[in-house]
């Protein structure tokens, strides 16, 4: 097969620049190792920054999203029992949009289905090759037989663990990393939401989050630690733990019921430098990760994808530019959601080694967030997503 760019990876990054390229009438074929059922099975972000909303209308699959999507104007932050609100629209003018990644995925796949896109699931032993060279390829096996693409980029969208960042010569490669000493424990259960917005906690217990997909569906996280198991966590036992970290009017308000989803993801910061290796381009996953506490995973992903478009769009119309910058305008924005997404787990979180003092720290700069429209406004600006052009 011959296509102009082959995307590694049927995530958000990948069929998203999928959807992008054949808008822009440039070929590309997407090469997924697990099925379209297992990508759609993963339950991971739920809120989508203004840019990303814009991208998925440009590439004309936001139906869905603006029919279903919840649209917020704040967030609330709880600690010493009281909730405090943090007005996005006043203080800035801009909103966010509630919309689980599993459906703004489905939304992709249904779109790249119906328009008769090349997309290989299930692709076995999938690596890439000569992307030093003008002439890069990958090779995949499917269904027992070998196959080969021929492309001008590799777009490596395959996430943290994928084949493409792992294919560059470490020599070539800067890493930077932060592990965090606990891990959240998250729910997803058809109850409707403890409240309008999402909550913020800190507390004594730890951290707790309670977020939404819908009016009838509940994504609830509990800080827990790094060696927990879910096995450990009946579900009773984490709505009463989720309980005692809530404020009072949440916890008596608070629907549960079963769980139909209950996992327990690893919280870091990583960042790898730079993101081109010739004609191999990193994007979303691939090339860094941040703690969700931002709701920056899903949102970096996206913003990735729209600078590798326009570089790509721009290659082809002859304009090298933008893809020679690729690179260094995608980390501007990269470390500045890293930085966000770092100081929201630092802030909100219970750190082993923090100690007292760390935890009255961390109580003062709540009690000046809440109280300062300055402090207030730069949460809110972060939160929201910076402007593409910063
Ligand atoms: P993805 O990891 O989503 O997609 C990569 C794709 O590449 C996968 O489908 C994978 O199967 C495929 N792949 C991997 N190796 C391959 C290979 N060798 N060959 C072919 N395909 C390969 N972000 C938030 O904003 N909020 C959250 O609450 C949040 N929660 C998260 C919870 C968990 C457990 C995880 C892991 C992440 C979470 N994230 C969250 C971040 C997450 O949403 C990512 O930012 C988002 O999925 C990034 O999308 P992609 O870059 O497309 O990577
Ligand atoms: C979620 O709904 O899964 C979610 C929302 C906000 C976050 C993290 C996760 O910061």
């Amino acid at each position: 097969m011959r296509v102009q760019i082959a995307i590694i990876g049927a995530g958000p990054a990948g069929l998203l620049l999928g959807q992008l390229l054949h808008g822009a009438g440039i070929s590309a074929v997407i090469i997924e190792q697990r099925s379209q059922e297992y990508v759609l099975g993963r339950i991971r972000a739920g809120v989508l920054e203004q840019g990303t909303v814009e991208l998925m209308d440009i590439a004309g699959v936001g139906g869905r999203m603006h029919r279903e999507g919840l649209v917020h104007d704040g967030t609330e932050l709880c600690f010493k029992g009281e909730r405090h609100r943090i007005d996005f629209h006043k203080l800035v003018g801009k909103t966010v949009m509630i919309y689980g990644q599993t459906e703004l995925t489905r939304d992709l796949m249904d779109a790249r289905r119906a328009l008769g896109l090349p997309t290989v699931y299930e692709a076995a032993n999938v690596a890439v090759h000569d992307f030093d060279t003008a002439h890069p390829r990958v090779t995949y096996e499917k269904d027992g037989l070998a196959h080969e693409v021929q492309c001008d980029f590799i777009a490596g969208c395959d996430g943290f663990h994928g084949v493409c960042r792992a294919s560059v010569p470490t020599d070539a490669l800067h890493t930077y990393e932060r592990v965090y000493p606990f891990g959240w424990l998250g729910i997803l259960s058809d109850t409707p939401p403890v409240s309008d917005e999402l909550i913020y906690v800190n507390h004594e217990r730890g951290f707790a989050l309670c977020s939404q997909r819908s009016t009838t569906r509940s994504r609830y996280y509990v800080q827990c630690p790094l060696d927990d198991k879910v096995e450990n966590w009946s579900d009773e036992r984490f709505w009463d733990e989720l309980r005692l970290r809530l404020d009072r009017e949440a916890a008596e308000r608070l629907v549960t019921g079963p769980s139909i989803e209950k996992s327990i993801a690893p919280l870091r910061s990583f960042v790898a430098e730079p993101l081109r290796f010739g004609r191999l381009l990193l994007a979303g996953d691939a090339g860094h990760i941040v703690p969700p506490t931002g709701a920056k995973g899903l949102n970096l992903a996206a913003s990735d994808v729209r600078f590798l478009w326009q570089a790509l769009e721009d290659h082809y119309r002859g304009n090298q530019t933008a893809l020679e910058h690729y690179s260094e305008r995608c980390l501007a924005r990269i470390w500045k959601a890293e930085r966000f997404s770092w100081w929201m787990t630092s802030l909100l979180h219970r750190f082993p080694d923090n100690g007292d003092f760390g935890r009255k720290i961390q109580e003062a700069e709540l009690e000046y967030l809440v109280h300062s429209e300055a402090a207030s406004t730069s949460l809110a600006e972060n939160y929201v997503g910076l402007p593409f052009g910063e």
